[in-house]
């Protein structure tokens, strides 16, 4: 294959993971196959003892999956990159590689409702002690550093309010305090396009790629990437062992489809997503616009530092209460209600109810997660389309 090393991020998003076969295929097949054939009892032997390379059984490596790691470790500038089922396979592939009992984790006080079920719920169920903290006050953490701390945890940007967390500060903080302190972020919201963590200092990025890194709304699916050793530990203990999440080799045939436009989905994603979070921001009937790129927004400095676009993601306030807000969302046309983000469909959701309806009373209010908030995942279609439909509605509302 042609060395991609020095390539541009729309060359590898394409090039990466392609290792043609013996029929010449331009597209990596859907390697349909459990298993695979050893020539003999002792070659088998040496594959289990890792000697020998080659493929064993899919749930350890497929060569569908392959492809798509590669291009994942490439366009996330990560020595290796594993494939998971979902984004929660590749959290809890992560976090079971990375704690045991008695170990501490601190995590942002904002997250998906099934990361914050995993922190809250499940983890500690095993002895493991996880601290919500919020991390635009990096004094919250560092007071909650301790010798037991083994992971320190983020998605920036949040997931639902969109608060934005500096991951150079974050992570040059915790690494003075301990450099083998794993920092991991959630990199979902972005993609590696819009934002490469592991270059900011992070030791490991987990994905969603359910969302824009496949873009199309058809796969649920996960990857983590890093340095070797730990995507090894992730491939042949957080997933081999603890959570069998494996990824089929038809979602990553969909995801190395998908990935071949993700340059150019995120560019339209933001433009149109900037001229949405304009038309929220200058409309009377809402109080209040979460999006990276607008200038009052809160964590626009830090976006504007780690971001190389501002995405497609935002949420935003009503000034009304939480039935007016349900009835205004029930009554769009074009744009769909639904969890899930990063389709070309506009999609739009109550996280209160919906995405976050897994956080306690207090801790929805602590994440600033109001009955009246809305997040909405801006689409391919035509921003004045977009914009149309979310105009009528509105408008009822003053
Ligand atoms: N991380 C983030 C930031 C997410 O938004 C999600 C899913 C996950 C991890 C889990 O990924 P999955 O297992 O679903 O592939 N977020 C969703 C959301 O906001 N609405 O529906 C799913």
């Amino acid at each position: 294959m042609h060395d991609l090393k020095n390539k541009g991020f729309a060359t590898r998003q394409i090039h990466a993971g392609s290792h043609r076969d013996a029929t010449g295929a331009l597209c990596t097949p859907i390697y349909a196959t459990s298993t695979f054939a050893f020539d003999s009892v002792e070659q088998g032997g040496a594959r289990f003892a890792g000697q020998a390379d080659g493929y064993i059984y899919s749930r350890l490596g497929n060569p569908s999956l392959t492809q798509v790691e590669e291009k994942i470790a490439s366009l996330e500038c990560a020595e290796d990159a594993v494939a998971t089922a979902s984004g929660m396979g590749a959290i809890s592939a992560t976090l079971w590689s990375s704690v045991e009992a008695g170990d501490e984790i601190i995590a942002s006080d904002t997250l998906y409702g099934c990361t914050y079920a995993l922190m809250t719920g499940g983890l500690p169920k095993f002895g493991v002690k996880v601290t919500l903290v919020d991390m635009t006050n990096l004094e919250n953490i560092s007071k909650n550093l301790t010798e037991k701390t083994k992971v320190v945890y983020f998605e920036t940007p949040c997931n639902p309010t969109l608060k934005i967390l500096d991951i150079v500060a974050i992570c040059n903080m915790v690494h003075d305090y301990n450099p083998e302190i794993r920092v991991v972020v959630d990199n979902t919201f972005n993609s590696p396009y819009v934002q490469r963590p592991l270059t900011l200092g992070a030791d490991v990025v987990v994905h969603s790629a359910t969302k824009y890194i496949n873009g199309h709304g058809d796969v649920i699916a996960g990857f983590v990437a890093g340095k070797k050793d730990f995507i090894t530990k992730v491939r042949m203990f957080g997933i081999k062992d603890m959570t069998g999440a494996v990824m089929s080799p038809f979602s990553a045939f969909l995801l190395a489809r998908g990935l071949k436009t993700l340059n150019i989905r995120m560019e339209r994603h933001s433009s149109n997503a900037m001229k949405v979070a304009r038309f929220l921001h200058d409309h009377p009937a809402v109080a209040k616009v979460s999006y990276p790129g607008l200038e009052d927004f809160e964590g626009y400095e830090i976006a504007k530092k780690q971001m190389d676009l501002f995405g497609g993601m935002m949420s935003f306030e009503l000034k009304a209460d939480r039935d007016a807000v349900a009835a205004a969302i029930n009554k769009l046309q074009l744009i769909t209600i639904a969890v899930s983000l990063g389709d070309a469909e506009t999609l739009i959701e109550h996280p209160a109810s919906m995405t976050h309806s897994t956080f306690s009373a207090e801790d929805l209010a602590a994440a600033d997660i109001s009955e009246g908030l809305v997040r909405l995942s801006v689409g391919l279609e035509d921003p004045d389309d977009i914009i149309a439909d979310l105009k009528a509605v509105l408008d009822t509302l003053v």
